[in-house]
């Protein structure tokens, strides 16, 4: 019989980082990747207190049905578009995700995904590998400079505003959209400007999408706001597929309506649009914005700190300090920390 809760972890992550939850839970870590199906997971998660979840995890009603003694579902990851929030509240379970580590490293990979798609590195590198370098043209691969360029975000959160920051280095002035105006500081010190969303798409050379997944923004990038964009314009995306209507996408570019695009994250991914795959002018990538090592590590770290305070241990015993779903806890009458019931 278990004294301690049971921590399930979907994934492989840093074992070193994981053996701190090692002294206060029974620890499950699965050793290689995989893909649980709804029933799966739904057995996974009925049998432990805590879960460290990836985003491959859809947790809804129905994985919830049979987790009686489930309290938290951290998620290795900022964004929580596979987490049923309200499933969870009505439920009592926390959720929490790993905000803010991550911003640097998705910044510096959406301007990687800027440069490399604006210069065309994807495919001169194919090319160069296809031995096909005899010569190189004096007109050969030319690309477009982004400096002095306007680059455009949509969704100005923390990630948007390391984006911005950067700029400055490359002498871009920065328009943004987002569903509010972010403080005058936070403005002046990304030297970024507030416009809509028209405006945005037809104005911006550069255009970096950082917002998350919603209902509301499903298809946020459609054909028809293709249409407004720069025909010499280059779309970035390190937030989340859905966002932008790959089909129409794809269309764009091999019609030249648009110039180039650096897509991390695809509707339906794992799988990739096969109009996109067929294209010279986009640059993929398999939705590794955040994975550094440090930043990996980090993120596994803020999910283990998540379910140790939940539980009344650590530095942050308590609420959480990533919860989402605070609000639907407090209806529902959760205090922290948890007790769990042995069984
Ligand atoms: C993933 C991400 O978490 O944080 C997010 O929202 O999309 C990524 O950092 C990462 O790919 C692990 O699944």
């Amino acid at each position: 019989m278990p004294t301690r809760p049971r921590v399930w972890v979907s994934r492989p992550t840093f074992d070193d980082v994981i053996a701190r939850l090692e002294p206060h839970f029974e620890v499950t870590a699965e050793p290689k990747e995989t893909k649980f199906g709804p029933t799966e997971l739904a057995a996974k998660l009925a049998d432990c207190d805590a879960a460290i979840v990836g985003l491959k995890e859809r947790v809804g009603t129905a994985e919830l049905a049979g987790a009686k003694r489930l309290r938290i579902v951290a998620n290795l990851g900022v964004g929580y578009d596979n987490l049923d929030l309200a499933a969870l509240g009505a439920a009592g379970i926390a959720a929490s995700n790993t905000a803010d580590v991550l911003n640097e490293s998705v910044a510096d990979y959406a301007w990687a995904l800027l440069l490399g798609a604006s210069r065309r590195m994807g495919a001169a590198e194919r090319w160069l590998r296809a031995g096909e370098w005899r010569a190189t043209e004096f007109k050969g691969w030319l690309g477009t400079d982004v400096r002095g360029r306007t680059l455009g975000i949509l969704g100005m959160g923390r990630i948007g505003q390391a984006i911005a920051r950067r700029a400055q280095g490359f002498g871009m002035p920065v328009l943004y959209h987002n569903r509010s105006r972010l403080p005058e500081a936070v403005e002046r010190d990304c030297r970024a400007r507030l416009v809509d969303k028209g405006t945005l798409l037809r104005e911006s050379d550069c255009l970096m999408l950082v917002l998350p997944l919603t209902p509301a923004t499903r298809h946020a990038i459609g054909a028809a706001e293709l249409a407004h964009m720069k025909p010499t314009a280059v779309l970035v995306n390190v937030a989340r597929g859905g966002i932008v209507d790959d089909a129409a996408l794809a269309a764009a570019l091999r019609e030249g309506r648009l110039a180039a695009a650096g897509l991390d994250v695809f509707e339906g991914e794992p799988r990739v649009h096969p109009d996109l795959l067929a294209l010279d002018n986009v640059l993929l990538s398999p939705h590794i914005a955040s994975a550094t090592t440090d930043t990996r590590r980090a993120m596994t770290a803020v999910a283990v700190d998540n379910v140790l305070a939940c539980f009344g241990h650590g530095p942050h015993a308590g609420p959480p300090p990533n919860l989402l779903n605070p609000e639907a806890l407090a209806a529902a009458g959760v205090i922290f920390p948890i007790h769990p019931k042995l069984t």
